[in-house]
């Protein structure tokens, strides 16, 4: 006798109950106990029912996937037995095990269900792409794309667990498989274009869908896309899932990161890039910069450290928050339908790999100091062709971009700082409530506006665009003025604080003064 009819993954048998013949399929790797579940539901008892199967001869035949074949004409029949008294506390024992094993196979089921709609999904985006001038086959694409998608989300919704369980924490909005990305398509004017490029841009201006166009179009424009044969769709789909993965922080959040690309991609520009480095290295910064501050929490690595978080433990205390970062940008890449770089060899992966962890590791400022003293050592022997070099380059850029909201005009920068300072405060404030050390720039008590920035304008940001400027001396007037001007600006600011304070302190000396001569000769209110 051959075994049940099998059909690759699954297998069929015939079953008869109450006169009348049943189908039962399971797939070859489902446990006797799935099976015998089956078989309960065939036979119409309950799903912990005790169950024997016979054939037509009478003999009993083993309920696991090694189950012989037989045909529609001689189907086995299915023995319920005969259930002995159990107490309240094995029932409901039993029906626990029942519920947590149909819980397995229907999250099984679903995981083949998902398996096998990524595989379809695959298979269809790549007609979309090879097909990308039949209007009429897209939108069949799109339809079937639309049908498979929302099984797909009827099959997860039965999966959701309502303690979340299944979702690990670092992969809470990766999993979300979806056909085209619903962002409209923005054409972007030619004034938009040419503003895109330059450090004036006004990133207040754009909605989160908006900025998604920006960023494809700066993909496409500087070659990107071409350069590593992306699937335009992947493209779309990988950037709404990086903008899923930005937390609604007041200052790292997606808007930061569109900042930050977007200055990244003016610098190109404004350096002569294209010329100088290749289209992998260019790639390479530009996707550094969107990943840079994935899942970014809203508190910095003092934070982590101090409090001894999850994050600090993982990764030692060594730049917890930019190695999440990391993480979280290839775990994003690990999923095939929004990896930008599945078409390129798994060796140019690995470079490409290497260098984007580089990147996003050195916009640590804990490493500021060193990596600036690194790049002033070859400034004077720079060498484009010089691969130790390049990479020193690309980490000040990643750095450079990464802190730049003070070369913007003033009324885009402003904000940023009142955005810094809203998330600095959270953090000072709940290391207060639990004893941890405050940092003095965080302490609503202690910083202003324009303290919090002159320092960091002089000491930081000042001495690094101005050491970048002696090999791109065309920063000078774009980057570093802006800076000064943003400094003597916020020394103006300071003065007009300082003055308003000492003149309200001379009034509160005055008030205070007269309330104790009055004391002194016996006035009243
Ligand atoms: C508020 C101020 C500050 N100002 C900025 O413009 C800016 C941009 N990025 N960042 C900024 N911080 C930080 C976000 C995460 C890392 C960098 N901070 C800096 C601090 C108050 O004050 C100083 C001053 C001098 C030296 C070091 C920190
Ligand atoms: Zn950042």
């Amino acid at each position: 006798m051959g075994s049940a009819v099998s059909s690759g993954k699954h297998k069929t048998i015939y079953v008869e109950v109450d006169g009348e013949v049943q189908k039962v399929i399971f797939s070859n790797q489902s446990s006797s106990h799935v099976i015998r579940q089956l078989l309960c539901t065939s036979a119409g008892v309950p799903w912990q029912t005790p169950v024997m199967l016979m054939d037509q001869r009478g003999s009993v035949i083993a309920t696991d996937t090694s189950i012989p074949a037989n045909s529609i004409s001689s189907p086995y029949r299915i023995i319920p037995q005969a259930v002995a008294p159990i107490s309240d506390k094995e029932d409901f024992f039993q029906a626990m095990l029942s519920q947590v094993s149909e819980e397995f196979s229907r999250a099984f089921r679903i995981s083949e269900l998902k398996r096998e709609v990524s595989e379809r999904l695959t298979a269809l985006e790549r007609r979309v792409e090879v097909e990308g001038q039949k209007v009429v086959d897209i939108d069949k694409c799109k339809n079937e794309l639309r049908i498979l998608r929302d099984e797909l989300q009827r099959s997860q919704s039965r999966l959701s667990c309502p303690c979340s369980c299944f979702q690990s924490q670092e992969v809470i909005r990766l999993s979300q498989r979806r056909d085209l990305p619903n962002y409209p398509k923005y054409t972007l004017s030619s004034e938009t274009i040419e503003a895109l490029k330059k450090p004036t841009f006004d990133v207040w201006y754009w909605e989160h869908n908006e900025m998604l166009s920006c960023l494809e179009f700066m993909y496409h424009d500087l070659g990107l896309v071409r350069e590593f044969n992306m699937n335009p769709i992947t493209l779309k789909r990988w950037l709404l899932c990086i903008q899923e993965n930005y937390r609604t922080n007041p200052f790292h959040n997606f808007r930061h990161c569109f900042c930050v690309t977007q200055m990244m991609y003016g610098m190109i520009h404004l350096c002569g890039l294209k010329e100088q480095v290749s289209l992998l290295e260019l790639g390479v910064l530009m996707t550094a910069a969107v990943c840079h501050d994935l899942d970014h929490p809203g508190y910095n690595n003092t934070y982590q450290i101090n409090a001894h978080t999850e994050l600090a433990i993982r990764y030692n205390d060594i730049s917890p928050l930019e190695n999440h970062h990391c993480a979280v940008a290839f775990q994003i890449l690990a999923q095939p339908e929004n990896n930008i770089f599945s078409n390129v060899s798994p060796d140019l992966f690995k470079q490409i790999r290497q260098s984007i962890i580089r990147l996003i590791l050195a916009t640590d400022m804990a490493r500021h100091g060193d990596i600036l003293e690194a790049f002033r050592q070859v400034i004077s022997i720079f060498d484009f062709t010089n691969e130790e070099h390049v990479k020193t380059l690309q980490m000040m850029l990643i750095k450079c971009c990464d802190i730049s909201n003070e070369v913007r005009p003033t009324e885009v920068a402003e904000p940023w700082v009142d955005c810094l300072l809203e998330e600095y405060f959270m953090q000072s404030d709940r290391e207060k409530q639990e004893g941890l050390p405050v940092t003095p720039f965080m302490d609503r008590d202690k910083v202003t506006k324009p303290k919090a920035q002159i320092g960091f304008i002089k000491f930081v940001l000042i001495p690094m665009f101005e050491t970048v400027m002696k090999l791109f001396p065309q920063i000078e007037e774009m980057m570093v003025r802006p800076l000064q001007e943003a400094r003597d600006h916020y020394e103006e600011l300071m003065q007009l604080e300082d003055s308003m304070s000492s003149g309200h302190q001379r009034k509160m000396e005055a008030v205070h003064s007269a309330g104790a001569k009055g004391k002194r000769s016996g006035e009243t209110a």
